[in-house]
């Protein structure tokens, strides 16, 4: 539904319960989102990611990664993502090649003072080598205003920056081009302080880009994309020291055959570590409109990294009384439900879940749902059956007991109906919601009142 009223009613609805939904996979809703660099900044986490747009005839090159511009995002409870606005865009580059839209995977860091936001562009002229070049925008606030300087680092050439600051205070630039680089920056941040070097001992076969470095108990992690088949999944190696000798130790997440790149940035954050990650939700047909995704990570005792399955439930608790995107599901039945687009013109309009299909009783799951303390007594959900039909809501598991029985007259549009909540249990639980019969049913969302 996108309409002033629901506009108003989700304004209102922000303000009174503190935005606290939309953890959700993916998590940015309201653009394509790629490459995502996550970093923790105070007591925020800053998410620094790519931004695709549909080529046209006089916009890129059709068929192919199109980027003008870098957005900043902010979260505290990484439930709700706010869209700080744009922070470099390539039409106030010194030097960027404005006709390229080749604005590819950045990165930001915090030293001194000042955010140094890394990100490869195309050059105007080939001074400054052919293909990318890696330039730095400056500011005093992790969402800007940031100032690009004159010329892009000298000496590099390559993809995909990522900015590494040991304890000891020496700064690394990580980059690819084919291989991946590393070379020391001096503390200026924007020259650098030794040749560069390929990193050795990587898999020699399939292409590696997206580096992306960080450091958990005196252990070095290099994170990059590698195809290793047929489209890139997501591997790292280790090492004692931020320039190797590194060890190719497993794989982060596995391939998606839907989407040809992905791309990683890890955080930990209020104890438990992250994965920024993407796939192209929004746009299945067209793996180069992408969308930002983040699931928790966890290590073994040895220190190897636990592969992440990718999740479209994400992270976080959910309100209670926020409009339940249950389509975003932590289990689904194999028979009798299916997601799909609301509206196939306007995806970013999300996802429903329809219930019943094949005659088939069907149910999803959705964890972590915050009742809070205070008795919710009514439950509305947004839906639609052209039979009417009946669906129950339950507590922790299909066999849990029914919370709700939501009723749905025979109707052709989508319909609020409310439904009495019968057992109010307090605290966080996980919900299911069944298919009573066998009539099709349709559920945008559920909220508690
Ligand atoms: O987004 C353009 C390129 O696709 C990135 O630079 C690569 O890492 C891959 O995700």
């Amino acid at each position: 539904m996108r309409s002033q009223t629901r506009f108003l009613l989700t304004v209102g609805l922000f303000v009174l319960v503190g935005a606290h939904c939309f953890g959700q996979n993916p998590i940015i809703r309201s653009a394509f989102s790629a490459d995502p660099t996550a970093r923790v900044f105070g007591d925020s986490v800053y998410l620094y990611p790519s931004h695709d747009i549909l080529a046209t005839a006089d916009r890129g090159r059709v068929g192919w990664f199109c980027m003008a511009d870098y957005h900043v995002y902010a979260s505290v409870r990484l439930t709700d993502w706010k869209d700080k606005g744009v922070v470099v865009s390539q039409y106030n580059v010194p030097w960027a090649d404005t006709a390229a839209y080749s604005m590819w995977a950045p990165d930001c860091i915090y030293r001194d003072g000042k955010y140094y936001f890394y990100f490869p562009t195309k050059a105007r002229d080939t001074t400054y080598g052919r293909g990318f070049s890696i330039g730095v925008a400056i500011a005093d606030k992790p969402y800007g205003p940031f100032k690009p300087l004159e010329t892009p680092i000298i000496g590099v050439h390559g993809i995909d920056p990522n900015v590494f600051i040991d304890t000891d205070g020496q700064a690394y630039l990580y980059w690819a081009e084919g291989e991946i680089y590393v070379a020391k920056l001096k503390r200026n941040m924007v020259e650098l302080a030794s040749p560069p070097q390929v990193i050795a001992h990587l898999p020699n076969k399939g292409l590696k880009e997206g580096p992306y470095l960080f450091k958990r108990a005196d252990k070095y992690y290099l994170t990059y994309p590698h195809v290793a088949n047929k489209t890139e999944r997501l591997e790292y190696a280790v090492s004692d020291h931020p320039m190797g000798p590194f060890k190719v130790d497993g794989v982060i997440m596995e391939a998606n055959a839907h989407c040809w790149t992905n791309h990683q940035s890890i955080i930990k954050y209020k104890g438990q570590w992250y994965l920024f990650y993407h796939s192209n939700d929004y746009s299945p047909d067209f793996d180069k409109a992408r969308s930002v995704r983040v699931d928790s990570l966890f290590f073994d005792t040895d220190g190897s990294i636990k592969e992440v399955i990718p999740t479209l439930r994400g992270v976080g608790i959910t309100d209670g009384k926020s409009e339940i995107q249950i389509d975003r599901y932590s289990a689904i039945s194999s028979l009798g439900t299916s997601v799909s687009f609301l509206d196939t013109a306007d995806r970013f309009e999300g996802w429903k879940t329809t219930l019943g299909v094949g005659a088939a009783e069907g149910w999803i799951q959705y964890n972590s749902v915050d009742f809070g303390k205070s008795n919710l007594t009514s439950l509305i959900a947004r839906v639609k059956s052209t039979t009417g039909g009946k669906l129950q809501v339950h507590l922790d598991g299909v066999a849990g007991p029914v919370i709700a029985e939501i009723r749905i007259p025979a109707t052709e549009g989508w319909k609020t109906v409310t439904a009495t909540v019968a057992h109010f249990v307090p605290g966080v639980h996980n919900i299911v919601v069944t298919s009573s019969g066998k009539a099709v049913t349709e559920l945008d969302w559920l909220q508690f009142k």
